[in-house]
């Protein structure tokens, strides 16, 4: 009983942090994407890859318990970023994102992404004020983990399936993967990709710049790879 009143309270602030994180992008105009997965699904990878793709303008804020090696990964790829040592905490939170933001350039990007804590259990309670969650899991993690974590995966607009590199040497049937994740999330889209060879990478940024045109029209138009959008 007393956990429970613990962790409303601590929702309900991390709900009014998040909305003022939320006030914040929507006036700078820029989409947020929350990035989650288990430790080694390849969050950083994806962002790493992005960053090829110069459509997608992005800043980022990495998010680990402890070090700064994602972040210095991320700017060695050419991005402005900030890591947040949460100092063994499984998640990040909108007061945390709200203070790292202080020390983020976000001038001339088009996204932000946050690399959550890797973990598909609490970051899927925290609201971090983003437009859109993306949940990333990977060919060696195993077909059945959407059922085993359906919070991460249903709380996503959009399931990234990573390391599909890996399909020909690994037991992982990529059709059940597929099926699981029709039984969880019948709606959500899945992009099969790998960030080493870059497969499967085109779906996905089309995915984003929707998203983006979306979220505010004004960046490019309400119109995406010659498809109408909105
Ligand atoms: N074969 C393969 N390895 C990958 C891929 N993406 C990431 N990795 C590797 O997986 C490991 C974990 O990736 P990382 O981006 O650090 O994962 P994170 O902990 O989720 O940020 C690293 O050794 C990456 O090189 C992929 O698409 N294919
Ligand atoms: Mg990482």
């Amino acid at each position: 009983m007393k956990t429970l009143v613990v962790k409303e309270h601590i929702l309900k602030a991390n709900a009014q942090a998040a909305a003022e994180n939320r006030a914040e992008f929507s006036r700078r105009d820029i989409t947020v994407v929350n990035l989650i997965g288990s430790p080694g699904s390849g969050k950083t990878a994806l962002l790493e890859r992005l960053t090829k793709h110069p459509e997608v303008r992005f800043a980022a804020l990495e998010g680990d318990p402890e070090t700064s090696l994602d972040a210095e990964r991320i700017e060695r790829a050419g991005a402005s970023v900030v890591q947040i040592v949460t100092q063994g905490t499984c998640h990040l939170d909108a007061g945390m994102v709200h203070r790292a933001l202080r020390e983020l350039s976000l001038e001339g990007v088009r996204f932000l992404f946050i690399e959550n804590v890797g973990n598909l259990v609490c970051p899927a309670s925290f609201d971090l004020g983003e437009t859109a969650r993306v949940v990333i899991f990977s060919t060696t993690e195993g077909e059945e983990k959407p059922l085993k974590y359906p919070g991460a995966f249903t709380s996503a607009r959009a399931v990234v399936l990573n390391k599909i590199d890996l399909l020909p040497h690994i037991p992982f049937s990529l059709d059940r993967a597929v099926d699981t994740l029709a039984k969880v999330v019948p709606r959500t889209p899945v992009f099969p990709l790998s960030c080493v060879t870059g497969a499967g990478f085109d779906g996905f940024v089309e995915w984003l710049m929707e998203l983006s045109n979306r979220a505010a029209p004004r960046h490019g138009g309400a119109r995406v790879a010659g498809r109408s959008v909105g």
